[in-house]
């Protein structure tokens, strides 16, 4: 296959690719940038290393990001709001050689050990160029690496390759097309599946894109309600905010807001069916490239709570049951479907069955009529504004804390962020919630620092000495 970029200008030379507050590029202008910032890049990557990007949505790293495809490099998508410790870990587990950002993360950047060669986009000077000769796009080549945690050990790699990416955008279109007049407003970070899958769908449907530097509702909706975006994708975090600076009524073009990422309450999916806002409710995670099953508006209202069929490419099934609304694990089947972990082959054929399908570790039901309800999760992850952060990564820097023999942190519904962090500490000496949260700085990114603390004597257990979170859960739901 020609490479996406390139093909995508040879077909509609003259549409609009991208737009920035009141900057735009056609697909034509944007290749010449790409182009130009390939040669210059070229001579100053590594043959060895690999390459990733950090930073905000800018246009400089969405050039960044097609100038690596073009080049036939993988992006390795660092999470921005990440310590010096934890990226060190993924840039080494990566091996990562050169990172693509801009001015403003030079100083975070600076304070990682093991970082070779910073290029500040918004520093570097080059010039549109007419031509680049990028070579094809093997479908099987790998594409991108995004981390995610787990229950254990480290976070892991999620490959994805370029049939991932191209039947993730082509599941999604066989849903629900996109038309000439749609624009696809990507307020989600580039760094996530939840980004890079609308720049993927802009190539491959050459349909524009608006990229916002942040997550900023009040001009979000200002676009809404005058045209300049037709389709949005949010996560539930996002929806309330928007829902909650929300004072005109959205431009008749506006489409949808495709939401992801996790639950969603029932309370706000009603406030949008007040203010008419169709929601497209969708399940997915990283290790499919994005959505895998997703809730027409044509259903929405009959089929409250569930959050759709599967899409034309995925093959999905419930482990261990024989008939429909009978809970059990989610497992998925398709190309979609990562690879597998970089340097962990064995992760992923412990999440595979016997006969091929993946584990996701997450419960739901199918319905009769073949609509997936999402219950919970296997495991104890706690998603957080769509950010994901497993206890395990929070304990183990807990349990290093003079004086605190063990610890056990736990999700806590919240009605802003949908979940936050909350700690337990066994200990006999008298901390406070600051003093544990300045312990983590510079250890633990941000947004995974517990909200809450409670000093306890001891941890509920079972017989055989393994922690019951679920009696954690319930405490603090009845002491609230
Ligand atoms: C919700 C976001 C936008 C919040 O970030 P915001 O408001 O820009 O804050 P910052 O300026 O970055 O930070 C300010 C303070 O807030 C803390 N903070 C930031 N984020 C969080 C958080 N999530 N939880 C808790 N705290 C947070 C910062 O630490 C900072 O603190 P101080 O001031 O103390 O320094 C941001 O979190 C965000 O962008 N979230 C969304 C991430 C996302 O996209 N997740 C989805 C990942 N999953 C997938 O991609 C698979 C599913 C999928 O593909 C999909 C998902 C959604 C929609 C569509 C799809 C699809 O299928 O296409
Ligand atoms: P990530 O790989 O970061 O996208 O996380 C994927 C996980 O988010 C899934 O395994 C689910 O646990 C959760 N998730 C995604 N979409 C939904 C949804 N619609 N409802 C509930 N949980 C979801
Ligand atoms: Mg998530």
């Amino acid at each position: 296959m020609d490479n996406w970029l390139q093909k995508r200008t040879q077909l509609t030379p003259q549409r609009l690719a991208l737009s920035f507050h009141e900057q735009t590029w056609t697909f034509q202008d944007l290749q010449q940038q790409v182009n130009g910032l390939c040669a210059t890049l070229q001579s100053r990557l590594s043959k060895h290393g690999r390459v990733a990007i950090l930073g905000n949505n800018t246009p400089k790293l969405y050039f960044g990001i097609l100038a690596l495809h073009q080049l036939g490099e993988p992006i390795v998508c660092l999470n921005k709001h990440l310590t010096a410790p934890e990226l060190q870990y993924q840039i080494a587990d990566a091996q990562v050689q050169t990172i693509l950002t801009t001015q403003k993360f030079l100083p975070q950047l600076q304070a990682v050990a093991n970082v070779k060669q910073l290029i500040a986009l918004d520093q570097l000077k080059w010039q549109p160029q007419a031509n680049w000769p990028a070579q094809p796009t093997e479908l099987d080549a790998l594409a991108s690496i995004m981390y995610t945690s787990g229950t254990t050990g480290r976070p892991k790699g999620v490959c994805q390759s370029y049939r991932n990416h191209w039947t993730s955008a082509l599941g999604a279109e066989l849903n629900l097309p996109v038309t000439e007049s749609d624009c696809w407003i990507c307020a989600v970070p580039l760094y996530h599946i939840s980004g890079l899958s609308i720049v993927m769908r802009s190539l491959l449907y050459g349909m524009p894109v608006r990229l916002y530097e942040h997550f900023d509702p009040q001009a979000i909706n200002q676009d809404l309600v005058h045209g300049r975006g037709t389709i949005i994708s949010v996560v539930p975090y996002m929806l309330k905010k928007l829902l909650a600076k929300k004072h005109e009524p959205y431009d008749n073009h506006f489409s949808y807001m495709l939401l992801g990422g996790g639950a969603i309450d029932q309370a706000t999916l009603d406030q949008c069916d007040h203010h008419q806002i169709p929601v497209i409710q969708s399940y997915g995670m990283t290790e499919t490239a994005s959505q895998v099953v997703a809730l027409n508006p044509a259903d929405a209202q009959r089929k409250l709570g569930s959050v759709g069929k599967p899409l034309f490419p995925v093959s999905l099934k419930i482990a261990n049951t024989k008939q429909s609304n009978q809970i059990g694990e989610i497992l998925l089947k398709g190309d979609n479907l990562t690879p597998g972990y970089l340097n962990q082959p064995q992760r992923l054929t412990e999440k595979t069955t016997a006969t091929g399908w993946f584990r996701t570790g997450d419960l739901g039901y199918v319905d009769d009529e073949g609509f997936l309800y999402v219950k919970s999760r296997l495991a104890e992850l706690i998603i957080s504004g769509g950010e994901n952060i497993y206890p395990h990564e929070i304990e183990q820097l807990l349990n290093q804390l003079p004086g605190v023999q063990e610890s056990a942190v736990v999700g806590k519904t919240d009605a802003t962020w949908g979940s936050i962090p909350v700690a337990f500490l066994v200990t006999d000496q008298s901390y406070s919630l600051t003093k544990v949260q300045k312990f983590l700085m510079d250890k633990l990114a941000k947004y995974k620092f517990p909200k809450e603390l409670h000093l306890v004597n001891h941890l509920p257990k079972t017989a055989n000495g393994k922690l019951q979170r679920v009696e954690l859960v319930k405490w603090l739901e009845t002491n609230e």
